[in-house]
């Protein structure tokens, strides 16, 4: 079968109000470039002409600002799910204007299979070539490519001529239950699937020709604060390997995308203790690559190639040493549970909050602004072999302290969080009960101009197996939306 070559424009004339669209990529990678701005365009027209015009809009994780942000601005989008990052879409859903789901991101997929959200009437895939029967070649994300293409009425190609032939992709689709069987990965490197994302060709209503390369990711330079905290997850994993309780040989790695996750990987590049290692992660950033060709990573197994276009430019040039190195999956698998628990990840996530005994908000200020959204870290945090969470002891220059009472929004429970990291320390709450864990937090993690404070919530708590005051436990938010200074909590007005 040939499919006829259509423009961005032609393209978005088969996409109309109140439909859903599934599209590929994950983060700013592997998305469809030309398509969404222009069905913006067909939003502002329609409204210009007094008539309604919003899509439901489905993504593996994260887009950037050519879809969130253009989309947002045309007033384009009704439905969102399960995951952003672009400040204009984040103040669009905080404002009510946009309804989102935020999820775990190994469940999206699945629930649009299961039918927990609209229906997907177009998938748009970026792709490096369609097959006349159907094969469709994944660029740079894996995503739900391959949900959204099967469960779509219509399939647009973006035919992006910027990506190379990579034969990187492992796509493989679960069965749903009651036909589910065991996912067959053993090792972070095995392959299972196929190299493509099969599709329908008689869906396909076109392919749109592009060449650009994905939006580029921004990094701030590593602070002291965070320089500190890759040191310290570093030697906690160093000891735990010392002391035999992570295999001598090592187990993969989860390292969510930012600062700190790239402090972490800084941190392994210098440290010959801990043995070269596999990474089983949704993100895969430049320092992992920079890993793979110093041999202290052996293998990377993420959905995501979130590289610079120099470090995607250069795994180009260098297939042929990256081809047996790196796999891409769809997030339904790189954040598979069943294969997290089985492999024995160490997962490491960043938190906004953490309080006094290990619960994590990592998706809300204050408890109702949204950030991100919880990501993948749920998936890896809850199955890990062991869970680290990191995050800065303060923010706003020491205004608000990262280690609170109690969270104000819970994204991952103590039971699910092993490991504290700030720049002060280490919490390791294995194995304690809920007094040992606010001790260790306390006086390992909390900034000292904190911990006093901290202290004294507890000498006003009511004793329990876990001891709180219910009036008092948010004390410290309130002061700081009152007073602009979590430092001015004073516990005799909650009392
Ligand atoms: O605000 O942007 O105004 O400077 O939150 O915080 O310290 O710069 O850290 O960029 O790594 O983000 C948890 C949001 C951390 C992220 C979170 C403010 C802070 C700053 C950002 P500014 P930092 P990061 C892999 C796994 C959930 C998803 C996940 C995240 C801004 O890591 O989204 O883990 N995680 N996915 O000042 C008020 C607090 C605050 C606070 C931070 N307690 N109170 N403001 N901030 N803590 C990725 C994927 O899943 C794809």
């Amino acid at each position: 079968m040939s499919y006829p070559i259509i423009t961005a424009q032609e393209a978005a004339m088969y996409i109309n109000n109140g439909d859903g669209v599934g599209i590929s990529g994950f983060t700013l990678s592997g998305t469809p470039k030309t398509v969404l701005p222009e069905v913006a365009k067909r939003a502002e027209e329609a409204h210009a002409a007094g008539k309604p015009f919003k899509i439901d809009l489905y993504s593996g994780a994260s887009t950037g600002d050519s879809i969130d942000g253009v989309l947002t601005r045309a007033n384009a989008i009704r439905f969102r799910a399960p995951f952003i990052s672009n400040p204009t879409v984040r103040s669009s859903i905080n404002a009510k204007e946009i309804q989102y789901c935020d999820l775990h991101l190994s469940l999206m997929a699945q629930d649009l299979r299961y039918g927990y959200m609209g229906k997907v009437n177009v998938a748009i895939l970026e792709a490096i070539d369609i097959t006349p029967d159907g094969k469709v070649y994944l660029t740079t994300a894996g995503g739900i490519g391959q949900t959204v293409a099967n469960l779509a009425d219509k399939i647009i190609i973006e035919r992006n001529t910027y990506h190379h032939t990579m034969g990187l992709h492992d796509v493989y689709e679960p069965l749903d239950p009651p036909c589910r069987r065991e996912i067959p990965i053993f090792n972070a490197a095995d392959r299972i699937g196929k190299p493509y994302v099969q599709v329908d060709p008689k869906k396909v209503i076109g392919i749109v020709e592009v060449h650009l390369p994905n939006e580029q990711v921004v990094f701030k330079e590593l602070d002291p604060v965070t320089r500190k905290i890759g040191e310290n997850v570093v030697g906690f994993i160093t000891r735990d390997i010392k002391r035999g309780i992570i295999p001598a040989t090592g187990l993969p790695i989860q390292s969510g995308i930012g600062n700190v996750a790239n402090a972490v990987l800084k941190g392994l590049e210098d440290c010959n203790e801990i043995p070269p290692l596999d990474l089983y992660s949704e993100v895969l950033q430049d320092s992992v690559i920079k890993l793979m060709e110093l041999g202290r990573v052996k293998a990377g197994s993420t959905c995501s190639l979130s590289l610079s276009q120099e470090c995607l430019q250069h795994v180009y040039d260098n297939l042929d040493f990256f081809r047996d190195r790196l796999i891409l999956r769809p997030s339904e698998i790189s954040n598979h549970p069943e294969i997290i628990r089985r492999l024995g990840i160490i997962a490491m996530n960043t938190a906004i909050e953490v309080d006094l005994y290990g619960c994590v908000n990592s998706s809300h200020i204050c408890g109702t602004r949204l950030m991100n959204g919880i990501g993948g870290s749920g998936d890896f945090a809850r199955n890990a072999y062991v869970s680290i969470f990191t995050c800065p002891s303060t923010q706003k220059g020491g205004m608000i302290s990262s280690i609170v009472p109690m969270v104000t929004h819970a994204d991952h429970t103590e039971h699910d969080v092993r490991v504290v990291v700030t720049e002060w320390g280490v919490a390791d709450l294995r194995g304690k009960n809920p007094d040992e864990r606010a001790k260790t937090i306390i006086e390992n993690c909390a900034h000292p101009d904190y911990r006093n404070l901290l202290w004294d919530y507890l000498k006003i708590a009511k004793s329990g197996h876990v001891s709180h005051n219910v009036a008092a436990a948010l004390g410290m938010h309130a002061t700081f939306e009152r007073e602009g200074d979590m430092r001015k909590t004073d516990w005799s007005t909650f009392a």
